[in-house]
Formats: structure tokens, sequence, C-alpha cells
């Protein structure tokens, strides 16, 4: 297979890594002590792993021990760097013994299930070093859930007598590992699970876990976009651009890239407005550019819009309860009582179809279905009808766009630098953690790599009409640094046309472009 020049030289790339796991060797993970209160109630469902306390490193050697055999698994959405979890996984497992072996189970978690699996060799590492997508395993959206399941995991996992098995997921992916890793210790399954932090929607965080991969090069690949289409809107004068951004609920990314290029509005959804308040406010920064004889801009809008807006909030909690017992769309509408009958009656009909798809197998609703860019242009022209303003507009998703992009620099040492992570959080027993390296808005050389008990993130959350222990979804905190100063800014970029155009993601040349990282850490 011909690969382009890119490709070639990226696959050459040495990540950059925090010292310490440069000789694995020379250093271990070790229980720090430190453990947080968790309610009664998680306690109960995670009894073997709840007591667990955080893992730091520690200047010990570490034994490699007899050799390792290991499973690794995309789980949901692509995010770019995921083979380079993979690759510094399988380097790690090398350097620790060099007969360890790393097998990959395909097409996600359903492929751990299945027992469906490829063992991983260093040619094939060796073909998707610092390139994007999940393409080496594949991924899936399957949650293991029934007890049927979870079975056949342990069948998989005991047939294949694996130490380890590595979960790159999400919030949901890795609330998953949390479950799997208390299943097998209650079980005497001697395997052992480790989350990785993988998600563009940047909303799985902690104190620990700063920023998920993939986020980086989502953001920069959606702001080069955004940034061209400022330019195209500056130079023909004649079109609003209504750009949706994918994110899911939490708005991280219209965040990041609202401050990488300044667009005349961002909405970030956790501001909560009401719908007419949105449309209100977008109409109104269109009259006002329009007396400035601007015609033309940029609207920023979070995929995950609608679960913070009050009525679509409460419409969807209210589908999602009758969803939970009833299949049929028509039926599910006719049970709604008022006011959500009359809000979904006065919803366009396309959107009401969207509203009542089938949920992720998590029981999320599949935003990037919904048309929100398309409803609200839809909304904001009624509006402006009875101001007598007429506007062309064009809508746009950027979405699967940024998800299987080349990786940042960012994102690729970040990524391997996990890999390496993981395989020394494999050497060392630790299970039920989610990896996390602190501190990465600075150079590599001061990241500091931990594990923390999954459980330690987990909360109570309504999911397909029931209670259910979740790693709750961080979203946009209209307290933090980066949220307070994209409002102030944003007064100037109404009228203003201050767009920023970042261009395309650097990879070789100034380290002021290359070794950006997100402006939200
Ligand atoms: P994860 O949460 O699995 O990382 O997926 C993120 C995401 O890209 C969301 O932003 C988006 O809403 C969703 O996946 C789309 O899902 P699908 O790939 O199934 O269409």
């Amino acid at each position: 297979m011909t690969i382009s020049r890119l490709q070639t030289k990226r696959l050459a790339y040495q990540p950059l890594i925090p010292p310490a796991l440069r000789d694995l060797s020379r250093v271990s993970l070790q229980h720090s002590g430190q453990r947080t209160a968790l309610p009664e109630a998680l306690c109960k469902i995670f009894p073997k792993t709840h007591p667990f306390s955080e893992w730091c490193l520690d200047k010990k050697s570490g034994q490699p021990g007899r050799p390792l055999k290991v499973g690794v698994l995309f789980s949901g959405g692509q995010a770019a760097g995921g083979h380079n979890v993979i690759s510094g996984l399988y380097d790690g497992l090398i350097q620790i013994h060099p007969k360890n072996q790393l097998l990959g189970f395909l097409d996600g978690p359903a492929g751990l299930v299945e027992n469906r699996y490829q063992v991983l060799t260093a040619a094939m590492i060796d073909q998707v070093r610092n390139l994007g997508g999940f393409d080496l395993i594949g991924s899936g959206r399957t949650k293991i859930e029934t007890p049927e399941q979870f079975q056949a995991a342990a069948r998989s996992a005991s047939a294949l007598q694996l130490d380890a098995i590595i979960i790159i997921g999400g919030d949901d992916s890795n609330t998953n590992a949390a479950h799997l890793a208390e299943y097998f210790l209650q079980n005497n399954i001697e395997t052992r699970v480790i989350g990785a932090p993988k998600t563009i929607d940047g909303d799985l965080r902690s104190p620990d876990i700063e920023m998920s991969f993939g986020f980086d090069s989502a953001a920069k690949t959606y702001s080069e976009l955004i940034g061209n289409i400022a330019r195209d809107a500056m130079s023909a004068k004649k079109y609003y651009h209504f750009i949706k951004l994918m994110g899911r609920s939490a708005s991280h990314l219209v965040l990041e890239c609202a401050l990488a290029t300044c667009p005349n509005l961002a909405i970030i959804g956790e501001e909560k407005q009401t719908l007419a308040h949105i449309v209100a406010n977008i109409a109104q920064l269109i009259e006002d550019r329009h007396a400035h004889g601007k015609d033309y801009g940029i609207v920023l809008l979070p995929e995950g819009l609608i679960e913070f807006i009050p009525e679509f909030k409460a419409l969807i909690a209210a589908l999602n309860l009758n969803l939970a017992d009833e299949k049929d769309p028509q039926k599910v509408q006719k049970q709604l009582t008022e006011p959500h009958r009359s809000f979904f009656a006065s919803l366009p009909e396309k959107i009401g179809q969207q509203l009542l798809l089938d949920r992720d197998p998590h029981g999320n609703v599949q935003l990037s279905k919904i048309e929100t860019e398309v409803l609200l242009l839809d909304l904001v022209k009624k509006e402006l009808k009875g101001r007598n303003i007429k506007i062309d507009a064009q809508p746009h998703f950027f979405g699967y766009e940024g998800r299987a992009c080349f990786p940042t620099n960012f994102d690729a040492n970040y990524c391997y630098s996990l890999g390496l992570l993981a395989a020394l959080a494999v050497r060392d027993h630790a299970t039920g953690v989610i990896l996390a390296i602190k501190h990465l808005s600075r150079s590599p050389a001061e990241w500091e790599p931990k594990a923390v008990p999954i459980v330690q993130l987990m909360g109570f959350e309504m999911r397909s009409g029931k209670e259910k222990p979740v790693i709750a979804k961080t979203v946009v905190d209209l307290q933090s640094r980066a949220y307070r100063l994209f409002a102030q800014e944003q007064k100037i970029w109404r009228l203003g046309d201050c767009y920023q155009m970042p261009g395309p993601i650097q990879f070789y040349g100034d380290p002021e472009l290359t070794d950006s990282v997100p402006l939200t850490l």
C-alpha cells in the first residue's frame, strides 16, 4: 500500500515523553495511600475496588517477572492518538520483557465478548505510529452490561490467560472498565482492567485527568476549518455560517475553537439559556451587524446545546423515560404529557423524529444526528422576518472530520506516554484504574504520570430510566478562566471582524506552532 509523504514522515516521529517513562525498569507504580471518601451506595456496588487508593510513580525499580499477555481495545468514537497509546503500550511491554505479548480485540468491546482478537506484531505497530484513526483493530460502542456479556468477557480473558486488558475509551467506556475490573475480582479472574482517557469531547476530566486525548487534534482541525470559513465570509460578505461542532453534551470544543478563532458569536450550552433567548440573541447580533453594513458572520453552536436548553432538557428526560419501556416512536410521543407535548408539537417534524431515534448503548441521545444548526437557523430566520431582515445562511456540522486526523504533537506525545504508563500499570498489578498525566500544559519533561481508581470519578445518573453509577461528564465551568476570558472577548467579536485563522495543524518547524497545547488547558 502506498502512503502519503506526511504519513511516511509521521511514522518516523519520536514522541516526547516524561523522563520517568524512559526506562521502565527504574520506576514503579505504587499505592500512594490517597483515597477519596465514597458514597455508601457506590461502595456497595464496588466492594472489591472501592478501597483502592491512587497509584503514583516511585523511583523503586520494578521487576519484569514472567512474560505477560495483555489485551487492548478501543471503545466508542475515534480520537486522534489512539494508535500511539497502543504503540506506547507495545514498546513498554517489550521493554519490560521481550517475551511480553499484546493482543488487540477487534471492533471494540464486542471483540472481547466474542473473543475476536489479533496478535499485534512490531510490523503492525510500525505502520500506525503517530497516525490517526483506530483502524489497527477497529472500535465499537457495545456496552458490556448483561450477566451473559460479563461471563463471556471473563471466558475470553481466562481462555487467553490475559494478565490485563487496557480499555481505551471515554466516560461510559471507563465506567464499563470499572465494572469489569470489579467483576473479575469478585469472580477470581486474574485479569486486571485499566482504562485510558480518550474522547474528543474533552468531558472526561478530573483534577488528575486534565484532558482526554484527541481533544487537541479535533479542536485544531475544526479551528482550521472555522478560520477558512471566516475568511471566505469576509471575502464574499453574503453568508452567515451556523457551525455546529461535535462534542456531545459539553461545550468544551466550542469554547476551545472560539478562543482560537474569535467568531461573532459562540453559544456555550452550559450557559443554560432558553431557546427563545438564544434565538433572540442571534437575531440581535444579525440586526446589529446589519446596521453596520455587515450581512455575514460566524456563529458556533455545540452539538449538545439542546441538552442544556431547559425546554429540551425536560422533553428529552420525558422521552427517555417513555423510551425505556416503549420502542415505538409514535406511542412514545403520544405518552407525553403537558408541557412537553405542546413543545414537541412546536418543533419541526424532522427534529421531532431525530429526538425519537434510538439512544446509544449507554442510554445517551445520539446528539450528532440532531440538526440543531438547521433548527436554530430556521427559528432565527422567522424571528428576523418580524424585524424585516433577510439573511443568506449556510449550516455546517464539523464532527467526524476531526476524529481520525493525524494527532497533533501534543496528542502524539500524550498518547505514547499513556501507552508506556499502561505497560507499567500492568506490570505493577494495578486494576480498576484510569491512567492520568498531570501538568499537561507544561513540556513533556515535566509531566507527572499516575493512575486513579475509576470509582473515585463516579456518581449516580439517570440512564435508560434508571439510576446508574457512571463517571459524571465534566461540562464547561462558567467560573473558569477560559470561559471568563471568552465571555469578555466575545463582546468585541460581535461587531468587529476579529476572526483568527489558526491554519492547519503544524508538525514540523517553529515549536510555538508545533508544540502548542489546548488553550483551555
Ligand atoms: P466518545 O464519547 O465515544 O469518545 O465519542 C465522542 C463522539 O465523537 C461525540 O462527540 C459524538 O456525539 C459521538 O461520538 C458520535 O457517535 P458515532 O460515532 O456513534 O456517530
